[in-house]
């Protein structure tokens, strides 16, 4: 029998970008079941071309399903996966509830596949989607060179915050296009007045060096999560890895700056074909035709692309990219499908089996 697939929190932003690549990819699933809160259950969502209504989270809901895929705030993770991993379900879970829990693989099929068959609470956990935007270019470098050090400043769109980011910045630029703002100190905080938003700075005309929450010595949540995650990601529990996370005005694809060190001696020419050749990466490095990737040309699609590959001028172990990816197909909800995909193979695997 076909695997039955339930999406919770099938009406948010990444939601509905799940429920459009699902009805993309081969269709490998039996009933897709949409659970969302008690709010939105009995909206009529299209998934495969159909209309499916949305039924209210309970347990209950979780009633014969196969694979759980959730994309809910951290609480309602960190409540409800479990209640559907304890019904039998194997649950892909987006949140950062479970990422770091030693118990729960971080799974980038291209990186790490291997990892998400051994589950002890019966949770996968899916990467931060800035983590998400380089780790399948790095990942493919460390497998041939194996990375030694990591340096990276990101400059993440504003999607990356909700729907509430995308329409700070929409209105944001309506009050000040046209107008001859960004020229004196604060005329743009001014015009912003209270429609910050989510951003504890303007957005419009403006970068914001500053992403998630306050931690420990001025670092931010999301720093700290590049760290944590690409070191489990990559199997690299000690690299030393610094992050700069950046918020500019952009809707959708995050983009890094990138210092990889390595082990090995790198060359261009070699880096160069090693990204041409890795799955889910591409190549987008000619300078002298202005061919590098930028997030406007990137957004709506699957790879990660990565530019401007340079040999660091004082340091021939180390490499300088740029790299995009849209964070909420690959940084979300095609990561999310993606790995849902390999539990669904191991689960027939294991049915053809018996
Ligand atoms: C951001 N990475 O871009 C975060 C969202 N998960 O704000």
């Amino acid at each position: 029998a076909r695997p039955q697939l339930a999406v919770v929190g099938a009406t948010g932003a990444v939601g509905g970008v799940l429920l459009g690549i699902l009805s993309e990819r081969a269709d490998i699933w039996g009933e897709i079941r949409l659970i969302a809160s008690p709010r939105s259950a009995g909206r009529k969502l299209t998934v495969r071309g159909a209309e499916v209504e949305v039924v209210a989270l309970s347990e209950e809901a979780f009633d014969g399903i196969d694979v759980a895929m959730f994309d809910v705030p951290d609480e309602v993770s960190a409540r409800w996966a479990p209640v559907a991993a304890a019904k039998g379900a194997v649950v892909v879970d987006n949140s950062g509830a479970f990422r770091m829990d030693p118990d729960v693989p971080l799974v980038v099929p291209e990186v790490n596949a291997h990892t998400a068959r051994v589950r002890p609470r019966g949770i996968i956990a899916n990467p931060n989607c800035t983590t998400l935007s380089m780790i399948v270019a790095l990942g493919a470098l460390h497998a041939e060179y194996g990375l030694s050090e990591l340096i990276v400043s990101s400059y993440q769109a504003v999607s990356g915050a909700g729907k509430a980011g995308v329409d700070t910045l929409r209105g944001q630029l309506s009050a000040v296009s046209g107008t001859e703002l960004g020229t004196t100190p604060g005329d743009v905080r001014r015009a912003a007045g209270d429609t910050l938003g989510p951003f504890p700075a303007p957005i419009a005309l403006n970068v914001v060096p500053w992403a998630g929450s306050l931690q420990e010595d001025g670092w931010s949540s999301e720093e700290l999560k590049i760290r944590n995650e690409s070191r489990k990601i990559l199997g690299l529990p000690d690299l030393p890895v610094t992050a700069t996370c950046v918020r500019v005005p952009v809707i959708t694809t995050h983009s890094l700056s990138v210092h990889a060190r390595f082990e090995n001696e790198v060359t261009v020419a070699g880096a160069h074909e090693i990204l041409a050749a890795a799955p889910g990466v591409v190549l987008c490095d000619d300078p002298a035709e202005d061919e590098y990737p930028t997030p406007s040309d990137v957004v709506g699609t699957d790879p990660t692309w990565v530019g401007r590959v340079r040999r660091s001028l004082d340091d021939p172990r180390a490499l300088e990219l740029f790299v995009c990816g849209d964070n909420l197909r690959k940084g979300a909800a095609l990561n999310t499908a993606q790995v849902a995909e390999l539990v669904a193979a191991e689960l027939r695997g294991r049915e053809s089996r018996r």
